[in-house]
């Protein structure tokens, strides 16, 4: 009896910690690390650290070992029509099948990360009272764009009215995404490897004055927006652990980690729910946490951090990105393994609606403007189907519209991940750079808001940088309005090791402006006008 007891605890605990097993294919301890290295840098983010799926498939061993090493390998090759990319143009082909080894073995659970390990990792490199009282510098910072150079592991400064880099700093690691804080001084950046600085833009160049390792991975980082809480408080969301931590907004010196482990909205429990895209409420002191896994979306009220209140919102998974209706009411956000967009009320703290959408949304943070026949409305791009789907936004005057999809423009492919207009413009933007057919990934459409019957117009920008013939793709990523809101930049991105650059369009003739080279500009990503991400303009 004891020994049968045994046994079934012992398989039991075999189950739960994911035991390798027999048909387990081995690597050299050197090809291991390095597996593991490109996962986490090029894997994870889609498929989990513990490979439980997200944007991409489930990859534990039981689904991975079915597939087998020639056609995972041949997956990671040429990717797929699903939205998973190639990497032949990035890993060798010794890599491409160590990868393929790799997946099919347990995965590795990373450790922990609480306050003590954050207080260890963090740096306040020049305290407030040391930094200048006002901008020492001649740029006009509202028209100041951050740039991610995500291979080089910086950020770019660009001064956007002269199109020159008024200085680069060293960050994390392919930095995601830059965030403003209320009073337009410091720009906070967040790296894939969880660092997060903190640029102040009033000294003479660009300068890191803070920095916190939040965790192993991360994506997210915001500030808080409410009256009295300007450049107050940072928030900053882990993928590893799953968890987001409050910090001072000046020092980023750490205040409160909250775990976002927990029940899924199906009731299951997942010991990974990342977090995914934060926003702040600038009406009440408050931020829209988007958990990834759970498809719980929280409204965390940083008005008392002792004894902080969330409100857990039921939606869908796996949210991913969202932005603000033009009214800053409603925050629109992706649940893209339902293809579904899950729209919250932050006046009511309640979900205000579940919009049914092509597959995979991906906007960004979407597109605002006022549809010629259904009026205000929210576009996004999509991940999995070749349109952009309008999402009508005004319940009280458009009740009929309100949360529906109210029409569906044609992209120029799939694998979209960006739109982007302005109130200035009567342009709607959407790239499509993860596409596998390389013209279509190189190129962008362009639609006519005041007459969406008219033939949208397609632009190959990659062809407009005139950089040399490269092996990798020069991908087309993610449309950024100038402080003005006259001109449009995109990101060339190309490989490591080749030259990429930024294109400016004119967003008026649709011309080419100016292009943006410079050998420090390896592989630009992201791009954030420090005007429009300050007052979340699109
Ligand atoms: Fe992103 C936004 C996560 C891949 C460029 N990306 C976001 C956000 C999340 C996220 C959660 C929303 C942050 C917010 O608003 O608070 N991104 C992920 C991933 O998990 C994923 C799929 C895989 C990964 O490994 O990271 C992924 N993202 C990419 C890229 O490959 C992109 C194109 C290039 C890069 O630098 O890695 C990329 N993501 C961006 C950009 C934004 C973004 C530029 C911000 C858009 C904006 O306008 O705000």
């Amino acid at each position: 009896m004891m020994k049968l007891a045994f046994s079934v605890l012992a398989v039991a605990v075999a189950g739960a910690f994911n035991v390798a097993n027999a048909q387990e294919p081995t690597l050299s301890p050197a090809a291991k690390e390095a597996s593991k290295t490109i996962y986490f840098e090029r894997c994870a983010g889609c498929h989990g650290i513990l490979r439980k799926g997200a944007t991409g498939k489930n990859l534990e061993p039981v689904n991975s070992q079915k597939l087998g090493q020639s056609r995972l390998e041949k997956i990671i090759s040429y990717g797929t029509e699903g939205g998973m990319v190639n990497f032949d143009d990035i890993l060798t082909k010794e890599e491409i099948s160590n990868m393929a080894t790799y997946i099919q073995q347990v995965p590795d659970t990373p450790p922990e990360f609480g306050m003590q390990d954050m207080l260890k990792s963090w740096k306040l490199v020049i305290k407030p009272e040391d930094r200048p009282k006002k901008p020492m510098s001649k740029v006009n910072l509202k028209n100041v764009f951050s740039v991610t150079l995500r291979d080089t592991g910086e950020v770019a400064l660009i001064d956007g009215d002269t199109k020159k880099i008024w200085g680069i700093v060293k960050t994390g690691y392919a930095v995601h995404i830059s965030r403003v804080s209320k009073s337009g001084r410091y720009v906070y950046v967040i790296g894939r490897d969880g660092k997060l600085d903190l640029i102040d833009m009033w000294f003479e160049k660009p300068t890191v004055v803070a920095t916190l390792k939040v965790g192993i991975e991360a994506r997210s980082v915001e500030t808080s927006k409410f009256k009295g809480y300007e450049d107050k408080y940072a928030i900053a969301g882990s993928y590893w652990p799953p968890q987001y931590v409050i910090t001072e907004g000046d020092t980023l010196k750490p205040l409160k980690i909250m775990s976002t482990r927990g029940m899924t909205v199906d009731g299951e429990y997942h010991p990974e729910p990342r977090v995914a895209s934060i926003v702040a409420t600038e009406d009440k002191p408050e931020w829209v946490v988007n958990i990834k896994e759970t498809g719980m979306i929280r409204l965390v009220d940083y008005s008392d951090l002792k004894n902080l209140k969330e409100t857990t919102i039921e939606s869908a998974k796996f949210l991913h990105d969202g932005g603000w209706d033009s009214t800053k009411r409603y925050f629109l956000v992706a649940a893209n393994a339902s293809n579904k967009v899950a729209v919250v009320d932050t006046k009511t703290g309640k979900l205000a609606a579940l919009v049914d959408t092509a597959a995979k949304p991906h906007p960004g943070r979407g597109a605002n403007f006022v549809h010629p026949k259904f009026g205000p409305v929210w576009a996004t791009s999509h991940l999995g189907a070749d349109v952009i789907s309008l999402i009508g936004t005004d319940p009280a005057k458009h009740p009929k519209q309100a949360w529906k999809v109210v029409q569906e423009l044609k992209n120029h492919g799939g694998g979209s991940l960006f739109v982007k207009t302005h109130p200035k413009s009567s342009h709607l933007y959407a790239d499509a750079p993860l596409n596998p057919e390389q013209s279509v990934a190189e190129s962008v459409t362009v639609y006519d808001i005041k007459n969406l019957d008219k033939p949208p117009v397609i632009i190959n920008v990659a062809k407009m940088a005139d950089l040399p013939e490269s092996k990798a793709v020069k991908r087309v990523v993610q449309a950024e309005f100038n402080a003005a809101g006259d001109e449009v930049w995109y990101s060339i991105w190309a490989g490591k090791t080749e030259p990429s650059a930024i294109v400016v369009l004119d967003d008026k003739t649709l011309k080419m402006k100016a292009v943006i080279k410079d050998p420090k500009l390896i592989t630009p990503t992201g791009k954030f006008n420090i005007l429009n991400t300050q007052h979340d303009i699109y």
